[in-house]
């Protein structure tokens, strides 16, 4: 097995930097000159933060750069390279829309501008939030200097110290783990672990194959998706509220079976009847499959986690199921303005857009074919009101609603660093 060359490798991929680097920025730019900006990449290149182990201490914040297809265009790249790049891509999350159900008010037409025709993403992850504030300033102070168009458009976000996403619900829980013993997320129990390939370009995938990656560039590369997902978490709540007419357990019970965890992250399928207390021990609450549960009675078939990795529902090896991983690396914002919502800036990493996170935001959430459920969709996230069926005797049928709007985003390239250093130069020249 090739090992992943972490040098190269930018660090926010794989591993990651932990929840602890809980204050983030999301500096998402668009290039007005290729050739400031290139002289910029490359006088940052020395300070990306890549997967090589850390030493003590812990630095206070990290720093990552990723560029769209339009990004790579801005700076100069030859249409040989360009065409190389998948189609999925080269399209952009806009033209996607129609297959991600960005339908309604998730159409890209009423999608925040600034989060429209991005040309790449920096992003910055703190221990501190005033550690973040101050990168923050110093990079806007560098945007014009780096051939940016000012502004460029800063979204902060912030874990809370219950790692609770807006709703409520513990999140940042499950996350594929890598079969290198070198590079990160590790194996923790019950967990069966998947090729570096499905998430880094220049390694072997799950199929045995190393994928085609962009011509020249694509060596220890990944594909990174950010889209800024507003949730109404007032209406979300109402709308338990009235369903448990009133009832507070029946309200988290019904809550719990549309996720497939109760609010504090424990499993339905290890423990149906509540919460189990065990909250706290977070790598026990990834220790479970679905084989003992295949009728869905204790987790929903169509729970937003049961449908977003099925584990061990589709074959008991998870063969399928590890084919269309993604590792998660959102985070939550507050209200950005007057009578704005809280969201989740959500981000993923894979080698593949179409088979990985297109296929899960489509397939698996889209409707509910694969899993026998007709056209229930995800009742999380997923592109259209329908019926939510809790399996049971009798099973139960909720009418759903849509509680998450997506107010824009966009597909980016994760260079490896000599890959970086290459771009850079050539927007220079
Ligand atoms: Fe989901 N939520 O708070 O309800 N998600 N998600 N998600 N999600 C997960 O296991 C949520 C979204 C996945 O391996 C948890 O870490 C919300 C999209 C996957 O068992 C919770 C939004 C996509 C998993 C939420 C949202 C996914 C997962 C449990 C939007 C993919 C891991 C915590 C606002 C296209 C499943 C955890 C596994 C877990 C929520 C979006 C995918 C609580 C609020 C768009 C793969």
């Amino acid at each position: 097995m090739k090992r992943v060359v972490q040098g190269d490798l930018q660090g926010n991929v794989l591993c990651g930097y932990g929840r602890k680097y809980a204050h983030g920025l999301f500096l998402f730019f668009r290039i007005e000159d290729r050739r400031a900006f290139g002289r910029w990449l490359d006088a940052q290149a020395g300070s990306i933060t890549t997967a090589v182990p850390w030493g003590k201490p812990n630095p206070a914040s990290t720093l990552n750069v990723a560029l769209s297809l339009e990004g790579l265009e801005a700076l100069g790249l030859p249409p040989r390279v360009l065409d190389s790049f998948p189609e999925a891509f080269r399209q952009g999350m806009e033209k996607r829309a129609p297959r991600l159900g960005d339908m309604g008010t998730s159409e890209p037409q009423h999608w925040d501008e600034r989060l429209r025709g991005l040309h790449g993403v920096v992003t910055v992850l703190a221990l501190e939030r005033a550690v973040r504030d101050a990168r923050r300033a110093e990079l806007e102070a560098e945007a014009g200097d780096a051939g940016l168009e000012i502004p460029p458009f800063a979204q902060e976000t912030d874990v809370p110290a219950d790692e609770r996403e807006p709703f409520g619900f513990a999140d940042g829980i499950s996350q594929p783990a890598i079969r290198d013993p070198e590079a990160g997320p590790w194996p923790r129990a019950g967990e069966v672990p998947v090729a570096a390939g499905e998430f880094v370009l220049g390694y072997e995938d799950e199929g045995g194959v190393v994928p085609e990656p962009p011509a020249g560039i694509g060596f220890n590369g990944s594909y990174m998706v950010v889209r800024k997902l507003e949730q109404d978490v007032e209406g979300f709540w109402d709308f338990l509220r009235g369903e448990a007419e009133g009832d507070a357990a029946s309200m988290d019970w019904l809550a719990a079976k549309i996720v497939g965890r109760w609010c504090d992250g424990t499993p339905l399928v290890r423990s149906p009847g509540g919460p189990d207390g065990d909250g706290a021990a977070r790598d026990a609450l990834n220790d479970f499959t679905y084989g003992a549960d295949p009728e869905g009675f204790r987790c929903p078939i169509g729970a937003h986690i049961r449908r977003t990795n099925p584990r061990d529902s589709l074959d008991y090896e998870w063969r399928f199921a590890n084919r269309h991983r993604i590792i998660r690396r959102g985070m939550p914002y507050t209200p950005d303005g007057d009578g704005g919502k809280p969201g989740l800036i959500f981000v993923c990493f894979q080698a593949s857009i179409e088979r990985q996170f297109e296929f899960v935001q489509s397939q698996w959430m889209g409707d509910g074919n694969a899993f026998g459920l007709g056209s229930d969709p995800d009742f999380i996230a997923g592109p259209s009101a329908g019926k939510m069926t809790i399996q049971g005797a009798p099973p139960r049928f909720v009418p759903m609603q849509r509680f998450v709007t997506t107010r824009g985003g966009g597909y980016f390239f994760v260079p490896g660093m000599s890959a970086l250093r290459h771009i850079a130069e050539l927007a220079r020249a």
